[in-house]
């Protein structure tokens, strides 16, 4: 019993950000309003009609319903089956993985990811295509320009399927597989990894704690360290994925991530330490009483991948976000291979994976991932640290200690100014551009600035060109300073401030990081009239 929906007006407000649609829980809550961003999506997907989609989301409110509609609404465009997993559970990285192994023409993942769930949380669409990878640029702007000009949208009645256990159904003439959204994406890490080193170094004394902070990879996690690994019951904290994350933001850092980073960085009997985010592509890596900075965790993976088995044959090259810290440049020259820099997101990555060009890439908000799948992956980049650790018999310390002493240390942070009324920043961001031409070749914190812009991509592979992607103060040390407007965030803007700056093997290794950047962190406030314009004295949240 298909029939067609006629919208009033199209929505104009349906133009997915860094990653996928977000917008608060009510606002999705609006008749319609998820209905035709899918609509726009069934339009605009290649091959959909007859081909397979994976769907799934990290459990948070909405969930249950968003599948129930867009398996209805699959069945009314003639899929021919859907994919979805046992109470709809479906990490983004196990949703990336099924997408390539399923040959399916793409994935909807339900997910607001880092951003806190529930009535009065955040909820989130992500659309992923055919390579596993998130939506291209032109993909999405395809979808926006679709959902503007929309009247209408197909659908079916159709009870709810029951997702309690795997099983197949057919709806209206289409298939839908339920599946267990975990196996698959545990027999993949099977084949990266080698477990039984991995659980022989665990068995030796070596105790770790996982954070899933109420959020998807609790179930994963559970599986891989505590029944793989033989951990001890309760190494997986939070485990249990909530509507609304338990009330916490699903954000692994150091500000949203506090009862992990109180277990290990105050003396502890912990050795190792991780969290994921809401979806599972992010993670935050802790040793006793040491913070790894992400951009550091990516230099680190690339210069230890050869204790990983699937990586022991040498990395094709390597990419990270453009306000990511360079140092994974400086391994990446000692490697001599490729290192590439894109916009912040993983989309960017998609090419350089596809063809061939990386193995490893990573952002510095806590997101890391190789070619094994096309999104970053959380619980991936935490046994890859096992790993290393592992082969190394090392803390993980140490492991940071050797690698500053052999490539130095890039001192690096970023602060974010949360909820920040949208003008304000908007025209904070405004005004800091058109004054950067004045910058170069003056002074800066104390150096000569080299280069000031806002940063252009030129995708190497099919040359496509995304501008503004950042504004850049690069500076003749080395060191770096990025604006940027976040594009994942619901509430006013965000202003994210990145702050790098270069020590050699032979400086002060053992700085506190504010500390070291604090010329870069004044000047820049100067510059940019921060605690001015926005009234706030510092950034709500420090990584
Ligand atoms: C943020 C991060 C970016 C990441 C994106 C999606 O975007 O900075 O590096 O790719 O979130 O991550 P923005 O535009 O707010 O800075 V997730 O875990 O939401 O899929
Ligand atoms: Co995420």
């Amino acid at each position: 019993s298909q029939f067609k929906v006629v919208l009033e007006a199209p929505f104009t407000d349906q133009k997915p950000g860094t990653s996928g649609l977000r917008k608060s829980t009510k606002h999705f809550q609006q008749p319609h309003y998820l209905e035709s961003f899918v609509e726009a999506i069934f339009q605009t997907l290649h091959g959909l009609e007859d081909g397979v989609l994976v769907l799934g989301g990290d459990g948070r409110f909405g969930n249950r319903n968003g599948i129930d509609v867009i398996i209805r609404m699959a069945a009314a465009h003639g899929v021919r089956k859907v994919i979805t997993t046992v109470d709809g559970i479906l990490s983004t990285p196990a949703a990336s993985h099924l997408i390539r192994t399923k040959k399916a023409v793409g994935g909807i993942i339900l997910s607001a990811s880092h951003n806190s769930g529930g009535p009065d949380g955040d909820f989130g669409v992500k659309v992923n295509g055919p390579n596993g990878g998130p939506a291209s640029e032109s993909l999405t702007d395809a979808i926006y320009a679709k959902t503007q000009i929309l009247d209408s949208y197909q659908i079916i009645n159709h009870d709810s399927i029951s997702l309690e256990l795997p099983a197949k159904y057919e709806v209206g003439g289409m298939i839908v597989e339920v599946i267990d959204g975990i196996e698959d994406y545990i027999a993949l890490m099977q084949k990266i990894f080698d477990f039984d080193r991995i659980k022989s170094f665990l068995k030796d004394d070596f105790l770790i704690a996982f954070d899933a902070l109420n959020a998807v990879t609790g179930p994963y996690a559970k599986r891989l360290l505590e029944d793989f690994f033989g951990a001890p019951t309760g190494t997986v904290r939070n485990g249990i994925p909530l509507e609304d994350f338990g009330g916490c933001h699903p954000d692994p850092n150091l500000t949203y991530a506090k009862d992990l980073a109180d277990l290990l960085l105050n003396g502890s009997e912990y050795s190792f330490g991780a969290a994921c985010d809401g979806d599972g592509d992010r993670n935050m890596i802790l040793g006793r009483n040491c913070f790894v900075n992400p951009s550091d965790s990516l230099a680190v993976l690339t210069a230890n991948a050869n204790c990983v088995p699937a990586y022991s044959g040498g990395l094709l090259g390597v990419a990270r976000s453009m306000p990511t810290s360079s140092a994974v440049d400086v391994v990446a020259k000692d490697l001599d291979i490729s290192c590439f820099e894109t916009p912040t997101g993983w989309k960017f990555f998609g090419n350089l994976l596809d063809s061939g060009q990386i193995t490893l890439c990573g952002e510095e908000s806590f997101g890391t991932g190789s070619n094994h799948v096309r999104e970053k992956d959380g619980l991936w980049a935490v046994l890859f640290w096992l790993q290393i650790l592992a082969h190394k018999k090392c803390s993980v310390e140490e492991l940071m200690h050797k690698h500053w002493d052999h490539f130095g240390r890039h001192y690096y942070s970023r602060h974010d100014y949360e909820s920040i009324a949208s003008d304000i920043a908007q025209n904070l961001y405004e005004t800091v551009e058109l004054r950067l031409p004045s910058l170069i070749g003056n002074s800066f914190a104390g150096r000569q600035v080299t280069t000031a812009d806002n940063f252009t991509y030129t995708d190497p592979v099919d040359h496509s060109i995304t501008a503004r992607q950042g504004l850049r103060i690069l500076l003749d040390d080395g060191s770096r300073v990025i604006l940027r407007l976040s594009g994942t965030g619901t509430k006013g803007a965000t202003l994210r401030v990145y702050l790098e700056s270069y020590v050699s093997s032979q400086g002060d290794l053992t700085q506190n990081p504010q500390n070291a950047l604090s010329q870069l962190i004044t000047s820049i406030d100067s510059f940019a009239e921060i605690s001015n314009r926005t009234g706030m004295s510092r950034p709500t949240v420090i990584t």
